[in-house]
């Protein structure tokens, strides 16, 4: 699975733009991943934005992963959910999904990731990487030398989450990150599709030089 350029949708710095709208212009723009992300939406309209972008991502060969909801993640047929460590325990998502289904883990240190693998999920997010003032309590970021600490404990893929931009992602991947999932650094910009078309070309050029 893919996760190189990871983008979350947020109507809130989405300049107008709808998740959906958000979506398709990332996916234009060649993400990877589309991570639907809303703390404020009812469950009905989570999952009618959710079951658009389920086709948007379909369409483009993407991965659509839920935030925080395995109800609307697996009602509207997404590839996965993202978990943070406040939400559903692994576990218990993992008892109740269907073979395959992708469950993404936040953690914050190399402990949090060991157990997060154990408990099963599928990819890893160090969050906050760097400070982001896209979560209001993100708290400090992590570093990149925790993140090279978690890409050497744990072998899943691993994605960096919170303060990336296209100034500091060659640095993330050459720390060990497998992608970048960014909220501002596309879905905040005026153009979206041209955001997210740079910044996936510095992630496989900053690949290719590993
Ligand atoms: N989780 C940890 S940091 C963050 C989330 C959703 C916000 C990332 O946004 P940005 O604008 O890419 O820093
Ligand atoms: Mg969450």
């Amino acid at each position: 699975m893919a996760y190189d350029l990871y983008v979350i949708t947020d109507e809130g710095i989405g300049q107008g733009r709808s998740h959906a709208e958000l979506a398709a212009r990332a996916v234009a723009g060649g993400a990877d991943a589309i991570q639907l992300r809303d703390k404020t939406l009812s469950g009905r309209d989570l999952f009618t934005a959710a079951s658009t972008i389920r086709e948007i991502a379909s369409d483009a060969g993407a991965l659509f992963i839920v935030n925080d909801r395995l109800d609307v993640a697996l009602a509207a047929g997404a590839d996965g959910v993202h978990l943070g460590e406040s939400d559903l325990p692994i576990g218990e998502a993992r008892r109740l999904a269907p073979p395959g289904f992708i469950i993404g883990a936040s953690v914050g240190s190399v402990a949090t990731a060991i157990r997060a693998a154990a408990e099963g999920a599928d990819y890893l997010a160090l969050s906050p990487t760097f400070a982001t003032g896209s979560k209001d309590d993100a708290g400090p970021g992590h570093g990149l030398a925790t993140l090279a600490e978690i890409r050497t404990a744990v072998a899943l893929p691993l994605v960096a989450i919170g303060g990336i931009t296209a100034k500091n992602v060659a640095d993330v991947i050459a720390a060990g990150a497998d992608g970048v999932a960014v909220i501002s650094a596309v879905v905040g910009q005026d153009d979206v599709t041209a955001a997210a078309r740079d910044l996936r070309a510095r992630i496989v050029a900053a690949k290719a030089n590993q």
